[in-house]
């Protein structure tokens, strides 16, 4: 059984949900630009307006208190508190955070601050973005500004929301902002990413000292397409930069030996110890597991590849595999022993309204059953699990595929932004309420 002060949640992330860029004298981000390039997003979507949560978020707090869920993850849009990245703050776009906040502890919901979910500020990528060293410093004073401004209300701080997801998408296969596939940018992001976490660990204790601060990663069991010793060095090459370049140096203060050789030029005297700054807990991000191929012509030596027709998917196409999730979570858990939240899990389908205007989503409701019952499985045997949030509330911009996949547990129609809760939502409603009358009688 689950403990009595287990955590569930849901997440959503700044660029995602938010719309109003331009709004209050929020700067550009490198999404905003990236977004418009044709070719770059799905039917040429943007997050320019996404599901208006900046104008609408009291209706939003209100769909996760009907739900009844103790915390929400959201992240901060760095370029609304610091349009230029550095520099004077916005004073309009850090009081968009202050109603947030208030809203959601009136509320009775946690807030949990994550500091990046990858909308970088256009003016800080404009000088070398992740590839600049001193983006530790700017990264550091960022952070000092919002743990200042919310530390007195925010307890959990988040410092990068899957800092391999958009660095290997980002400097290595070219799907995200900047849009590049250079293994020495990748390398060298990658230290630089983890220095700012290191810096970002120590500005938030020093403004915030009660605060409890992790990292999320993305942990997903790496597998080779076919039974080829090439594929299977293939995947071996993934597994390092997707599930370790981040948490082992953080947490164990090394790089993998994959990639040790690699990032050394860029690693000076002290870092590892910069980087390995004490944290409170340990998230995770696992929808599925993931397969690469060989492929000599790589910068990196290996592709990403999609989930075989032969393994059970999802309608987005990504495999189905629950046994997996309780692999992961019992492995992190020893592997770093640390308190683990689950940070987000969830389905992503293309659902559409019925003839009464209701969503039922049955695979979305199956896949978090499965899932939730693998955690189970894992505190059982014995895994650190302390909490899991669903991803996402809302319906959002997923990235390259912009609007067409649907991760949300409520719906969002576009057009109107009316919000509908998903059969998923009602779900997820009676199992918290559920484990809350556990014991009582
Ligand atoms: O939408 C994303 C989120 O931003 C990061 N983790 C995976 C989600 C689904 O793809």
């Amino acid at each position: 059984m689950l403990p009595r002060d287990f955590v569930w949640g849901v997440s959503t992330s700044s660029y995602q949900i938010e719309g109003a860029a331009q709004a209050d004298g929020r700067g550009p981000s490198i999404w905003d630009l990236y977004a418009k390039v044709p070719g770059h997003i799905a039917n040429g979507d943007t997050g320019d307006v996404a599901c208006d949560h900046y104008h609408r978020y009291r209706e939003d707090i209100a769909l996760m208190h009907r739900m009844g869920v103790g915390a929400y993850r959201f992240s901060v849009a760095w370029p609304r508190v610091l349009p230029q990245g550095r520099g004077a703050p916005n004073e309009a776009g850090l009081a968009f955070y202050d109603r947030l906040i208030d809203g959601l502890l009136a509320a009775g919901i946690e807030p949990w601050l994550c500091l990046y979910h990858w909308d970088l500020p256009q003016a800080l990528q404009e000088e070398g973005g992740w590839q600049n060293r001193e983006i530790a410093h700017w990264y550091a004073d960022y952070a000092t500004l919002v743990a200042k401004r919310y530390g007195d209300r925010v307890r959990r701080f988040v410092t990068f929301n899957e800092p391999s997801v958009f660095s290997l998408f980002g400097y290595g296969l070219a799907w995200h902002p900047p849009g590049m596939k250079d293994a020495a940018a990748l390398h060298q992001a990658i230290h630089h990413i983890n220095l700012a976490h290191g810096a970002g660990v120590d500005a938030i204790r020093t403004e915030v000292p009660r605060a409890l601060v992790g990292c999320i990663h993305n942990v997903q069991p790496s597998r080779p397409l076919t039974d080829s010793t090439e594929d299977a060095a293939a995947a071996e090459l993934l597994d390092a930069y997707w599930n370790r370049a981040f948490p082992e140096p953080q947490v164990l203060g090394h790089y993998p030996e994959l990639l040790a050789k690699r990032i050394e030029p860029y690693v000076q005297a002290g870092d590892l110890e910069r980087i390995q700054r004490p944290v409170d807990w340990f998230g995770v991000n696992h929808y599925s597991p993931i397969f690469a191929r060989a492929d000599a012509a790589a910068p990196l030596g290996f592709a990403w590849a999609d989930a075989p027709a032969n393994v059970r998917r999802s309608p987005i196409g990504w495999q189905l595999d629950p046994e997996a999730f309780r692999d992961v979570l019992i492995e992190v858990s020893r592997r770093y022993g640390l308190p683990v939240y689950v940070t987000e899990n969830g389905a992503g389908a293309n659902e559409a309204p019925d003839q009464n205007g209701q969503i039922l989503d049955p695979e979305r409701v199956d896949y978090l059953k499965a899932y939730t019952s693998a955690l189970r499985d894992a505190f059982a045997a014995g895994a650190d699990v302390r909490g899991y949030f669903v991803w996402a509330l809302l319906d959002n911009f997923e990235w390259g595929a912009g609007y067409a996949n649907r991760f949300g547990l409520v719906y969002v129609d576009y057009p109107t932004q009316r919000r509908i809760p998903k059969e998923s939502a009602h779900w997820y409603a009676r199992l918290i309420h559920s484990e809350a009358m556990r014991g009582v009688s």
